[in-house]
């Protein structure tokens, strides 16, 4: 339900920007958080704010010509949307995926600016891509294209404007090629500029694990609410890319039990406890689909219809996209005694999901939560660059963990504030809108 006093501001916005339905989502859900924020503090209604949080500051879309291994000429559209400026540059993550347009890319940005916001960092909100798709291309294709989307973008960036990093399709090998183009093309050693480089140029330690790491921290606090934790449970976490992966790893680590995760082609279930050992070889080294999993483990079996959230699990972690987990999906997971859901990806959960969680006691953890440990460790990259600086893993994981505890308790005391105890998507709304809305009050209307 939305305030009465917010609906026309959601009338504009989904008037204004037909056609763009995860964007709808992103913002609906804000506003509809938004009521006692603004019974509270009237003035918040004042001046547009609202509005104009709404509105992206900029957006870019641009031709991306490249030119493949037979030599024929393929053309993908380029994005960055510079979605809010008032804490800092914009940050956030490219995406590249053939879904990829202008709507998803602003839904993702949309979230970026209260994500970072509860990060208590000093970095705005964006975030770009392409509808390009990296599967089956060869490192010389993903190299050219990474040039040519930089020669143009880099003419938006820099340090103090706007500063990069990966997302789906995007990891340490793309950030590698854009980084280099981007030096090359400016003839500056602009370290600060992107983040999730490797080590061997400026990269931070544990900003490859950091999103999936952050994420379990989240949930183990609030699970902690609970007087319990990973220990035993058992997990299912979507996805097995970057996010998955390293959120794997620090399940096993607390002493819980990994038992599914998947790809777009389906998913695979080890009750002996997944081999991450072997997930990450099949990913991360020879790039493969997970169904490898099942050929080379005995013990498992690949699955390539229904959903993974039909797998009984206590935690659940949603690492893969945008709307996953439905409510059918929800209502399973309720019956099949589900205590946590921490979202790894953004906007996994559709509302209907979102909604049954929050009505069956279920603790659940919104991607702009649970997931900037990513986004916050690229912050960290930044300061180790401009301090020109390398802090070690320890250090870097010790700061992630103090951050994502913060940001728990930070939403859960909002809520509380609210008179929603353990509403935790009430308490990230909030929280992050807060810090954005006194800033941008204070900078007057830009
Ligand atoms: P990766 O590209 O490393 O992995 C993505 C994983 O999700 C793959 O297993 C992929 O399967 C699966 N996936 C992607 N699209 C779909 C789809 N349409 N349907 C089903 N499965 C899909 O990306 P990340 O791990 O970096 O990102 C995962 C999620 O986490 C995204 O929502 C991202 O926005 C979010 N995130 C990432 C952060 C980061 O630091 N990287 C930080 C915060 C959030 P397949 O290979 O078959 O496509
Ligand atoms: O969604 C996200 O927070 C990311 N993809 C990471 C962004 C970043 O700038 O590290």
């Amino acid at each position: 339900m939305i305030d009465e006093k917010l609906e026309p501001v959601l009338a504009q916005v989904l008037r204004r920007n037909p056609g763009e339905a995860e964007f709808h989502q992103a913002v609906t859900e804000v506003l509809e958080s938004l009521g006692p924020v603004v019974a509270k503090r009237p003035d918040y209604l004042d001046h547009a704010l609202i509005e104009r949080i709404c509105e992206p500051e900029r957006q870019v879309i641009f031709r991306v010509p490249w030119v493949d291994d037979r030599g024929d000429v393929q053309i993908n559209r380029g994005f960055r949307v510079q979605f809010n400026s008032a804490l800092g540059p914009y940050k956030g993550g490219l995406r590249f995926h053939p879904s990829v347009n202008i709507g998803i890319i602003k839904f993702l940005g949309f979230e970026q600016i209260f994500k970072n916001a509860l990060t208590g960092l000093p970095i705005g909100g964006g975030k770009g891509g392409s509808d390009f798709d990296p599967k089956g291309r060869s490192d010389g294709e993903i190299m050219r294209f990474c040039q040519s989307y930089m020669t143009e973008l880099h003419r938006h960036l820099g340090e103090y404007t706007d500063v990069p990093a990966g997302d789906i399709g995007v990891g340490g090998r793309e950030i590698g090629y854009l980084f280099g183009q981007y030096k090359r093309l400016t003839n500056r050693y602009e370290a600060g500029v992107l983040t999730g480089k490797g080590l061997a140029y400026g990269g931070s330690r544990a900003r490859t694990e950091a999103t999936g790491y952050g994420a379990v921290y989240f949930v183990e606090r609030m699970l902690g609410t609970r007087g319990t934790g990973f220990a035993g449970k058992r997990a299912v976490v979507s996805g097995s890319g970057n996010v998955a992966i390293y959120t794997i790893e620090k399940i096993e680590e607390l002493g819980g039990k990994v038992i599914a995760c998947s790809d777009s082609n389906g998913y695979i279930v080890d009750e002996s406890g997944i081999d991450l050992d072997l997930v990450k070889e099949i990913k991360e080294v020879r790039r493969e689909r997970i169904s490898q999993y099942a050929a080379r483990q005995s013990s498992a079996r690949f699955v390539e219809t229904g959903s993974i959230w039909d797998v009984p699990c206590d935690v659940a972690m949603p690492s893969a996209t945008q709307n996953e987990l439905t409510g059918k999906d929800a209502r399973t997971l309720i019956a099949n005694g589900v205590i946590a859901v921490g979202e790894g990806a953004n906007m996994p959960s559709t509302p209907e999901a979102v909604r049954f969680f929050l009505e069956a006691g279920v603790l659940f953890g919104p991607g702009k939560a649970a997931n900037a440990g990513g986004v916050a460790t690229s912050a960290l990259e930044m300061q180790q660059n401009a301090s020109r600086d390398s802090w070690t893993f320890e250090q870097t994981e010790r700061r992630l963990a103090e951050i994502m505890h913060g940001i728990h308790d930070t939403c859960a005391a909002t809520a509380e504030e609210y008179g929603r105890p353990g509403d935790y998507v009430l308490g990230a709304n909030v929280a992050g809108f807060v810090r954005v809305a006194e800033a941008m009050t204070a900078l007057g209307v830009i």
